[in-house]
């Protein structure tokens, strides 16, 4: 499967780090989106018309938007990181997804102001971000009170996948995550999840550092 990526593109991430979880082989084509806005150039868009990456292209098949690449791959690898078949969850799941474009709308372009100088209003897509976060803090909060580590369940989902990116990625954007203890633990238990890997500016949790949830042996 080759994927149309960009190292600093939390979208790309999202397919690079589900891959990694599911131990599936991704052969990377690099794009030059910034600054050669490769991905708005004859060969891309005839790939995707939309103009954005990830792409990922498996044969014949050629697939856009992240959170259907993340559905593809799960669904190819038995289905443990979809919503199961319970129509609350389906629908659920369906919810975080959609709610991880508004991520990438307000924290990705908060963070493609400040980093990249792209054109925007920041403080609006701040503004944005934070009513995303608070929303995100209290539906994680809920679930671990009902001792569910993750956004549907107790075990990760694509659901997850999508959020976690342009959340982890917030203080690119001078959005801090301080206030948010939820969203941290959630953050740490994702980053904990073997196969994970690292983008620039998020770290795999240090290897060596103790678990303050963990039971202290006796
Ligand atoms: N809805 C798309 C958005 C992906 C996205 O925003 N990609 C960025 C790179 S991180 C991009 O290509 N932006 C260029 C554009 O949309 O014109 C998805 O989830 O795949």
């Amino acid at each position: 499967m080759i994927l149309y990526d960009y190292i600093l593109s939390p979208s790309c991430y999202k397919v690079r780090l589900l891959a990694s979880l599911l131990g599936a082989p991704l052969d990377l084509r690099p794009v030059d989106f910034h600054p050669g806005r490769e991905h708005k150039a004859a060969e891309l868009l005839a790939l995707n018309p939309a103009g954005s990456i990830p792409i990922l292209v498996d044969g014949d098949l050629v697939l856009t938007e992240s959170a259907a690449i993340l559905a593809y791959l799960a669904a190819q690898k038995g289905g443990y990181w979809l919503a199961g078949d319970a129509p609350a969850a389906i629908a659920r799941h369906q919810q975080w997804l959609d709610f991880s474009h508004r991520l990438t709308q307000a924290l990705g372009g908060a963070r493609l102001v400040e980093m990249l100088h792209f054109e925007g209003d920041l403080a609006a897509l701040q503004t944005r971000g934070v009513a995303a976060l608070r929303e995100l803090e209290a539906a994680l909060f809920v679930q671990r009170l009902g001792g569910q580590s993750y956004l549907i369940r107790d075990t990760p989902s694509i659901a997850d996948i999508a959020c976690f990116p342009y959340v982890a990625l917030a203080p690119d954007g001078s959005i801090p995550l301080d206030p948010y203890p939820s969203i941290r633990i959630w953050m740490r238990a994702i980053r904990a999840l073997p196969g994970f890997i690292e983008m620039p500016g998020i770290h795999r949790r240090h290897d060596l550092a103790p678990d303050p949830f963990a039971e202290v042996p006796s």
